[in-house]
């Protein structure tokens, strides 16, 4: 694998959520419109929204350990009036969005003169949404890296004021080695500007080289020139950029055109969530933990290193949902799923094999390890309470385990089926290592 390619996170895992701030304060002397918006981001995105009716009010939320990573403010309160306001959170150096009823053009240039997110009009059609996606906008955009390269250090420092703006980290390339360079150390880059005009490298060239290790739905590119080669925007798509900026452009656009690529990665993430998790447990679906367990089958054997299958089935799970109806059966497979997932190491191979069925490869793990392994996980379903209303129920498990590297995982799967089927025979809730015999003939 070349040194460039990035580790990817595995699903799920981001760099730790509650590590970063997560209020939003509002300033807005309509109680009524400030309760819709609050109530939409409380709602729609589980953030904890402050409300201040004035400069004072909002001074006292803004104590020490405020938590606030985001201001919208309308202009006008009783203790200030637009510059008041603006100096009021700018100077706190708080990410500022304004929300307005009218602006005139001579009050707009005003306010994008100053360094605030946003200006939005207050109860036009769909503020509210747009509102909400610019919080969660901004609220992610946190967590991604941006990698900003330009041989001018003025255009440089543009771009990546305006991208800090947005809340993004900023990573500066002088050049297309540079670039290759921070790209190769940093895989939470998921989004470069690139200029065209720079001597050695060109843009169109570092575009090329990097797509060669980093897929459109990892790194967003975005290619970005202030010639006038009527060619140059095609040139930039065809070779991998997703997007083109032409300079000078517009604050706005800039924000648009990169929340768009940003948005649509994101868009493809879930797509791809979609169609390797299961919908009900969030687990790898089988399709998934078959691709990932053949992968891992094919490195144990080259290492020669052990490797066990487990498969996993709840003991009469038709008697669950006979007895506490389907609803609370889901429950019941979302609760042994996430145990599983608890019991897991971070190396297992894990997948909802089928309705009630889970497998479990275990690497680098011989039969007595594997064992005890699902063993304590057999007895840590077994203590689960999963709640229905004021009572509770709980499940067992049988498990067959496969320890031996047959021909491919296939067969695996064959061998721990059979272990399975004799666990269920001999009484359930109990593991089962399979004997390393033929299988019959079906
Ligand atoms: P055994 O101990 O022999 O495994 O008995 P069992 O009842 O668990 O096995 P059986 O294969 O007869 O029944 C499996 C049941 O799992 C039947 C099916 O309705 C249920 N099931 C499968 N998928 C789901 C699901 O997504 N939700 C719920 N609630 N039930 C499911
Ligand atoms: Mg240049
Ligand atoms: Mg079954
Ligand atoms: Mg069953």
């Amino acid at each position: 694998m070349s040194p460039l390619h990035p580790t990817r996170p595995a699903h799920g895992t981001g760099p730790a959520r509650q590590a970063l701030p997560s209020r939003v304060l509002i300033l807005e002397n309509s109680r009524s419109f400030a309760a819709m918006v609050s109530d939409a981001i409380g709602e729609r995105l589980g953030l904890e929204v402050v409300c201040c009716r004035s400069l004072a009010e909002a001074a006292g939320a803004l104590h020490d350990d405020h938590g606030v990573f985001l201001v919208l403010t309308g202009l006008v309160v009783s203790d200030g009036e637009t510059e008041q306001v603006l100096d009021f959170f700018l100077g706190r150096g708080l990410p500022t969005v304004v929300v307005s009823g009218a602006y005139d053009e001579a009050t707009r240039d005003r306010i994008l003169s100053r360094p605030v997110v946003d200006c939005v009009l207050k109860n036009t059609p769909g503020n509210i949404d747009y509102l909400v996606w610019l919080v969660q906008r901004l609220e992610r955009n946190r967590r991604i890296s941006a990698l900003v390269v330009d041989d001018s250090t003025s255009a440089r420092s543009v771009t990546s004021a305006l991208l800090s703006l947005y809340g993004f980290k900023v990573i500066e390339a002088g050049s297309g080695p540079e670039a290759l360079e921070a790209l190769a150390h940093d895989p939470r880059i998921r989004l470069a500007t690139v200029d065209h005009e720079m001597p050695g490298m060109d843009g169109i060239e570092l575009v090329r080289r990097m797509r060669a290790t980093l897929p459109r739905d990892h790194l967003a590119v975005v290619g970005v020139s202030g010639g006038r080669d009527g060619g140059l925007v095609a040139r930039f798509l065809k070779n991998g950029a997703n997007d083109f900026l032409h300079k000078p452009f517009s604050r706005e656009e800039f924000f648009c055109r990169i929340s768009q690529n940003i948005d649509n990665l994101e868009l493809i993430g879930t797509l791809q969530d979609l169609a390797t998790r299961d919908f009900l447990t969030g687990l790898p679906n089988r399709r998934h933990f078959l691709d990932e367990g053949g992968r891992a089958f094919e490195d144990h054997v080259d290492a020669g290193a052990p490797l066990t299958l487990a498969m996993l089935d709840i003991d009469h799970f038709k008697h669950v949902n006979d007895t506490w109806g389907h609803d609370a059966g889901d429950q019941a497979l979302k609760a042994v799923a996430q145990a599983l997932q608890a019991h897991a190491r971070p190396t297992d191979v894990l997948g909802r094999f089928g309705g009630e069925e889970f497998c479990l490869l275990l690497p680098s793990m011989g039969e007595a390890q594997a064992r005890a392994h699902m063993d304590a996980l057999r007895e840590r379903i077994a203590g689960l309470e999963i709640p229905v209303g004021e009572e509770s129920l709980s499940v067992t498990v049988s498990i067959g385990l496969c320890p031996v590297l047959y021909e491919d995982l296939h067969a695996m799967l064959l061998h721990a089926d059979r272990a399975l089927y004799i666990a269920k025979a001999s009484g359930r809730n109990r593991v089962v290592v399979d004997l390393d015999t033929e299988l019959e003939e079906a």
